[in-house]
Order: C-alpha cells, then sequence, then structure tokens
C-alpha cells in the first residue's frame, strides 16, 4: 500500500471549508502521509460541500435538522464514517457538540481546530469576545477531541497580536490565515505516527506535551 493511503481521513464541516481544502490540497503534494476519503457536513448546501465534490472528494450532508436526537444523529454519523476506517476525524468548522459515545467510538482519534488559544476562549463567537476583553493576543489552537468540549489535550497553537484596526472579521480572517499553516502541521504529524493521543495526553516524538507546540518555535520551510 502507497504511503498516500495508509492514513485515511475524514474531515467534518458545517460551512465555507477553507480549512477542508487545505488539507484535501496538502494532502495531494508529495510525499503524502494522509488521503482524505470523504468530507461530511452536518448542514445541506454549505459552500464547503461543493468545494469538495469539485476536488474529487466524497462529500454529503447527513442533516441533523432531520434528526431530533442527538445519540441517533451521532450514531449515524460515526455509521457513516467508519465505512472509510479512518485513521483520523478532522473537525474543520464543525458546529456540533459530539456525544460522548462519538468520541469514546473514535478515541484518541479526532482533532479540532479551534478559533482561540485555549484554555482561554472556549465556546463560540471567540473573537468578539476577545476583542470585547481588550486582550492584546489572539489565535488557534489543534487539540485531540474529548467529551470536554474544547478541553482536550493541546497541540499547537499559532498567535497573533492584535491591531487597532481589528474588528470581528478582520481578525477572524486574520486567525484563519493561521489555522490553514497549522492544520496540515498536525493532520500529518499524527499521520506520519509522530503524534498520538495517549492517556488523556497528545504526546509528539515519544514525550508528553505539557504545553502545546507553538507555530512561531517550529522551523518550517
Ligand atoms: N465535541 C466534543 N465532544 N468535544 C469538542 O472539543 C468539540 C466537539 C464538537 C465540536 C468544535 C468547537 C469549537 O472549536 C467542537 C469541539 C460547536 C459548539 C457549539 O456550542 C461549541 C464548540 C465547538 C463547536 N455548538 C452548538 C451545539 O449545540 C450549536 C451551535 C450552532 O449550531 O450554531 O452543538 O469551537
Ligand atoms: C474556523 O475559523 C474554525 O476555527 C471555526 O470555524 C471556522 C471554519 O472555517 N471553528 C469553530 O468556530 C468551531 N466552533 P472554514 O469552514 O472556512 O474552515
Amino acid at each position: 500500500m502507497s504511503k498516500h493511503a495508509s492514513c485515511p481521513i475524514v474531515v467534518l464541516i458545517s460551512g465555507r471549508g477553507t480549512n477542508m481544502r487545505v488539507l484535501i490540497e496538502d494532502s495531494r503534494r508529495v510525499p503524502s502521509s494522509y488521503a482524505v476519503a470523504a468530507v461530511y457536513s452536518d448542514k445541506p448546501g454549505v459552500a464547503g460541500l461543493a468545494t469538495a465534490a469539485a476536488l474529487g472528494v466524497p462529500a454529503r450532508a447527513l442533516d441533523a435538522s432531520k434528526i431530533a436526537d442527538r445519540a441517533v444523529y451521532d450514531e449515524l454519523l460515526g455509521d457513516a464514517i467508519a465505512q472509510y476506517s479512518p485513521s483520523l476525524v478532522v473537525l474543520a468548522g464543525f458546529m456540533r457538540i459530539l456525544s460522548p459515545a462519538f468520541v469514546r467510538r473514535f478515541e484518541g482519534r479526532i482533532l479540532n481546530i479551534h478559533p482561540a488559544l485555549l484554555p482561554r476562549y472556549p465556546g463560540l463567537h471567540t473573537h468578539r469576545r476577545v476583542l470585547a476583553a481588550g486582550e492584546r493576543e489572539h489565535g488557534v489552537t489543534v487539540h485531540y477531541v474529548t467529551a470536554e468540549l474544547d478541553g482536550g489535550p493541546r497541540i499547537l497553537q499559532a498567535a497573533l497580536a492584535i491591531e487597532p484596526e481589528d474588528n470581528e472579521s478582520r481578525l477572524a480572517a486574520r486567525v484563519q490565515g493561521l489555522e490553514h499553516q497549522v492544520y496540515p502541521v498536525a493532520v500529518r504529524w499524527h499521520c506520519e505516527g509522530r503524534l498520538r493521543y495517549e492517556a488523556g495526553a497528545a504526546w509528539l516524538d515519544s514525550a508528553p506535551l505539557k504545553e502545546p507546540l507553538q507555530l512561531a518555535d517550529l522551523n518550517l520551510t
């Protein structure tokens, strides 16, 4: 088997899917350690589904508004994803909280990118809250998903200084630029076997990460 096929990932989205696009494109650079096997959205008709389909990746909506029961929805979503035997499930702007049963089913194999410097600002509307609080810096965190919302072990962060010109949309766009840099790095590490989840911690190169790595500290070309 090629190295490419050895790490199938499934990407979950709810919207634009710019992180998803970056991952699909990164996965097609040679040499690659992973392949995007499928994309699922909890909302039909979102732009990210069309983007994925245009790039030749199977893309489907599983409409959450049609299934009221969270446990039932998460089981159906899990069954759909399991067809691809993913080594990793990647949340990329996925806006639904996943049940403990879903997290257990894919334990240690779910990544999220959160638009804040966790543990500060978990939850929604982070850019607005950061600006309202008068923070001087903001950024993005990649973490393994656990049942605790935005509370799983942190892997990689990137930070920026808030500028006087920043409003919610300008800040969101600048943070997205950081997201597109860090997410492929974390996915590659997991798929290369360098990064893993064990005993409630993230491990890189056989040592637990006590603090997340910072993009600025990596020697990336
Ligand atoms: N699921 C688990 N179990 N753990 C995490 O850490 C998760 C998760 C699912 C999604 C992404 C997260 C983020 O990065 C994420 C992390 C949605 C909400 C939310 O409140 C909060 C955080 C995140 C995603 N969602 C509402 C809900 O009731 C719906 C909001 C809406 O549809 O507008 O699911 O920020
Ligand atoms: C990203 O900024 C991501 O951090 C955020 O949604 C955006 C999705 O953008 N995620 C959350 O807020 C999760 N609650 P994209 O669809 O263009 O990748």
